[in-house]
């Protein structure tokens, strides 16, 4: 299929130029360099962002059964950490669910441990089913409950245990994909089993979590110094929210959530949102730079993104790619939508950008 050019292409014919010129090609190849004339029209044929990725729906009435499954196929501690990863249609083979973000369903059974480890890239945990496992950063545990959102920074030691009697189920995200790219992602295993506990759990919470910080502290971290944002407190905050103002046309009543300290994201490579749809809301069609995926914590819905509808209900996980026009629909009763991307980031660059119908 003959493709549209655009004024700016390159229109020579650069098999013809190869064949005429075999000698030039091997000479610049030998010399470690290459033409740019062959890779420029891969550029120069993009004029809007994207595309890297499909728009995908992951149902958890499908993906709960093999996460169950794979509890009977390894232990967590076999596995250092039993995960589905999210594999994004257009990533593949890339173990990844949009350009710079890795996401996968946990499973930790009851009794389990999952070792204590540290790595560079940092992660989330979104808690989908169970409660009352923890995880422990850097010797500080917090027990989880659906809907809390955990975050393990960057190399910081970690460790998930699970003394209850129910299985625990989590979605992670990692900005994994990303670590990669730089050339910086690494890993350590810590020398025993499980870090020792040095503080109370819940510590992290009321020393910086509550508007007040301890004196003399110095926050020099690019990360939140709190471990877990509990869905108790979020939820309040929506709740509130939407009693107080109009939602917004495009996204609801959305919030994000931020290092206390600091104003910034939690994480700053992995952004990170909440926000209540009304029931029966009907959202504006948008566009964002930053692909982004939902994790649906209550009620449901549908997003039709372009000519796709996908329909979603509680601990469904789906994905909306790179400036995908989209909107969000909620059914008779009030949804709420966790999600992240990489919106932080791009912001930081300079490269996020949105398009909406209203102002
Ligand atoms: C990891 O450390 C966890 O700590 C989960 O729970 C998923 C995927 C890749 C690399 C490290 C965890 C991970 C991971």
């Amino acid at each position: 299929m003959a493709t549209k050019l655009n004024p700016r292409h390159v229109h020579v014919d650069t098999a013809e130029l190869k064949e005429a010129h075999p000698g030039f090609y091997r000479d610049v190849q030998d010399t470690k360099l290459w033409p740019l004339w062959e890779e420029m029209n891969q550029f120069a044929n993009r004029t809007e962002p994207g595309p890297g990725m499909a728009p995908a729906l992951w149902r958890y009435s499908d993906v709960r059964p093999l996460v169950m499954r794979s509890g009977d196929l390894i232990s967590a501690e076999e596995a250092e950490r039993r995960v589905l990863a999210l594999m994004n249609p257009g990533l593949k083979p890339n173990m990844a669910v949009t350009p710079t973000i890795y996401a996968g369903y946990q499973l930790v059974m009851p009794g389990e441990v999952a070792p204590s480890h540290r790595h560079s890239p940092a992660a989330f945990r979104f808690i989908l089913e169970g409660g009352g496992a923890y995880t422990a950063v850097n010797g500080e545990r917090t027990y989880m409950y659906p809907g809390d959102f955990v975050v393990t920074p960057s190399r910081t030691w970690h460790d998930h245990g699970n003394e209850t009697d129910e299985p625990m189920i989590w979605l992670d995200g990692l900005d994994w994909p990303l670590t990669n790219k730089l050339g910086l992602t690494y890993f350590e295993a810590w020398p025993g089993f499980q870090h020792p506990e040095t503080k109370p759990p819940g510590d992290s919470s009321v020393r910086y979590g509550m508007g007040v910080v301890p004196l003399g502290h110095e926050h020099r971290a690019a990360y939140t110094p709190v471990v877990n944002y509990t869905y108790e407190r979020t939820r309040e905050a929506l709740a509130a929210m939407s009693r107080s103002s109009d939602p917004d046309p495009c996204h609801g009543v959305k919030t994000r959530y931020t290092n206390p300290l600091t104003g910034d994201d939690a994480i700053p490579t992995l952004s990170a949102f909440i926000q209540l749809l009304p029931a029966g809301f009907h959202g504006a069609p948008c566009r964002q730079t930053d692909a982004c995926v939902y994790s649906v914590v209550e009620g449901s819905g549908r997003t039709e993104i372009g000519d796709i509808v996908l329909e979603w209900e509680p601990k469904d996980t789906f994905a909306v790619p790179i400036w995908a026009r989209h909107r969000h629909i909620a059914a008779d009763e009030d949804a709420v939508l966790f999600s992240f991307s990489d919106r932080g980031l791009q912001e930081k660059l300079g490269l996020w950008r949105e398009q909406r119908p209203h102002p």
